[in-house]
């Protein structure tokens, strides 16, 4: 009999945009531990890889992804051990997001929930569909947020409203999602990896400072003022050292338009 062996997450490389697809449609890419660990191998891969220069997370089929595969938690040999799986499993992912020096954008294209939803606060842009949705489902089968939700959340909606989603757990649309700034950009779902792909391949033409603002802008968060100017001194020494500068500068005198190599 033949076996059918379903890869758990897709990815394509073109324009320097590096695309990795959940792929568990028919479970709207509920994430069990194989899924998790692909997703942390491309991580990986993406950060030593000099052609990849942008990346964009998205689900394939009609949800972007609902987060902790339930069955696979709960199943007949007793479930998981919840604090080993989130250590190995789902940290290595998140790190994963934010250690990597490009950035990486959520096409999200329908449902994110959960640690679903905690993977698109993990990215640097979110991109979402117009009938996507986002819902903190933890607290509606007794969790709390994990993967990083309780971190992002706040920090991207303010504090009492994301008290509200993270203990109502009330489904919010793509409409009110832009409002409250949890989304960067809505568009027609038909358009979102489209979009999202346009997007990330205009910052994967931009020059190395693009990785060096991610990691500037996400120290800031957790950081003083005094400590943030000095992360900028070292930050700006670095970029002015790179080959994209001296490209920027002559650019600028030649009056054209800057080629950047990423370098
Ligand atoms: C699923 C799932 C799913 C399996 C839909 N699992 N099959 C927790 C524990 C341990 C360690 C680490 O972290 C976590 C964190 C978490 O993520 S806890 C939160 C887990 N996620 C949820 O509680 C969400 C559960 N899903 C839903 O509430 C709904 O499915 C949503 C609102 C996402 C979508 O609703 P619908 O569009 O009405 O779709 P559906 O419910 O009909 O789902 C379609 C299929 O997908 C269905 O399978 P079936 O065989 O009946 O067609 C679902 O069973 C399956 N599915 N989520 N998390």
């Amino acid at each position: 009999m033949a076996t059918t062996i379903t890869t758990p997450v897709l990815s394509d490389t073109s324009d320097g945009v590096l695309t990795l697809t959940l792929n568990r449609p028919e479970q709207l890419n509920s994430l069990t531990g194989e899924l998790l660990d692909a997703l942390a191998a491309e991580l990986k891969r993406a950060a030593g890889d000099d052609s990849v220069r942008a990346v964009v997370v998205t689900g394939a089929g009609r949800g972007f992804c609902a987060g902790q595969d339930l069955r696979e938690s709960f199943d007949a040999n007793g479930g998981l051990d919840v604090r080993e799986h989130l250590r190995t499993r789902y940290l290595p992912v998140i790190r994963g997001m934010r250690k990597l020096e490009k950035p990486v954008i959520a096409a999200v294209n329908g449902v994110a929930a959960g640690a679903g939803m905690s993977l698109a606060l993990a990215t640097d842009f979110r991109i979402a569909g117009d009938t996507a949705t986002f819902v903190q489902a933890f607290v509606k089968v007794g969790l709390v947020p994990d993967a990083g939700s309780s971190y992002f959340l706040p920090r991207l909606i303010g504090l009492g409203r994301a008290m509200e989603m993270a203990m109502l757990g009330d489904t919010i649309d793509a409409r009110q999602a832009l409002e409250m700034g949890l989304v960067n950009r809505v568009v027609p779902v038909a358009d979102v990896e489209s979009s999202a792909h346009e997007f990330a391949a205009r910052l994967a033409r931009g020059p190395r400072s693009i990785g060096l603002i991610k990691r500037l802008l996400h120290e800031s968060m957790e950081s003083d003022l005094a400590a943030q100017l000095v992360r900028e001194e070292d930050a700006q020494a670095e970029a002015a050292s790179s080959a994209d500068f001296a490209e920027g500068v002559q650019a600028f005198l030649q009056k054209r338009a800057p080629e950047f190599s990423g370098h």
